[in-house]
């Protein structure tokens, strides 16, 4: 670590500006070098105080940077984890503002949720037997720095660019099915922009979970039942504008759709 608890607090209330201000700002280590990916995780971890004492209430967390494609598209090589709360669900098939994010970009994405909690070291089999469904999903990301360009502690600070999330249905029985070969298919207007499977996240999305779950564990945290959990963008992330609908279908699980007005 290498900010003060000062130099945290005051980051944090800065993202928490841009969010609200719906404003691009440089990304942290622009004037703050030394940074580390540690420091980005207490920058977070204010900024989830912040929310919290706004009555925010917390929802579930989030895996990003869980595949090839994703990493490739921000330059970054390991995964990162973040919070969601419930000011950042939408429902499928609804409306979503432009004008209330800076440059929101989709992702499609397999969401589980948890009925036991899990701590430590965990596997997939237990994150399995913890999940009471998994649904298909679309992340909006929102990075707060300019020209949505960052670097790991700036991006980790930023509540890895968390903004909005919809999960859809039917929820699937993760005993059941294929959960490390689910095709999936993005649609923006109607006309596909990206196609994966779910293996792309980390061979198998259960696993994105078990690295949060290590995450949390290193924090003394654990994953709460109940939780959502955002296992990762399966595809590159897509830009968005107001009036573009957006879909994706994920096989063997229903889909989520919403409109961006
Ligand atoms: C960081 C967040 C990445 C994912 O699913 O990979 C993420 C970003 O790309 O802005 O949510
Ligand atoms: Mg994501």
């Amino acid at each position: 670590m290498s900010l003060s608890s000062q130099t945290i607090r005051g980051l944090a209330a800065h993202l928490d500006r841009a969010v609200r201000d719906v404003r691009a700002i440089h990304k942290l280590t622009d004037d703050h070098p030394g940074m580390t990916v540690e420091d980005g995780y207490a920058v977070q971890d204010a900024l989830r105080a912040i929310a919290l004492a706004r009555g925010e209430r917390l929802a579930g967390y989030k895996a990003g940077l869980t595949s090839a494609a994703k990493m490739k598209q921000m330059g970054v090589s390991v995964p990162a984890f973040g919070y969601l709360t419930d000011a950042m669900r939408r429902a499928d098939g609804s409306e979503i503002e432009v004008a209330s994010l800076v440059h929101p970009r989709i992702e499609p994405e397999v969401a589980f949720v948890t009925k036991r909690a899990l701590a430590g070291r965990c596997d997939v089999a237990e994150v399995i037997a913890a999940t009471e469904a998994v649904v298909p999903a679309i992340e909006v990301i929102d990075s707060r720095f300019e020209n949505f360009r960052f670097d790991l502690p700036s991006v980790i600070a930023d509540d890895t660019s968390a903004s909005r999330f919809v999960t859809g249905g039917p929820p699937g029985d993760p005993r059941t099915l294929p959960l490390d070969a689910l095709e999936v298919v993005m649609e923006k207007n109607g006309v596909v922009v990206t196609r994966g499977s779910s293996a792309a996240v980390l061979g198998h999305p259960a696993l994105a979970i078990v690295a949060l779950v290590e995450h949390l564990a290193a924090r003394g945290e654990e994953l709460p039942a109940g939780s959502v959990v955002m296992t990762g963008g399966i595809t590159e992330a897509v830009a968005v504008a107001a009036g573009d609908r957006v879909s994706a279908r994920v096989e063997g699980l229903g889909a989520v759709s919403f409109r961006f007005v």
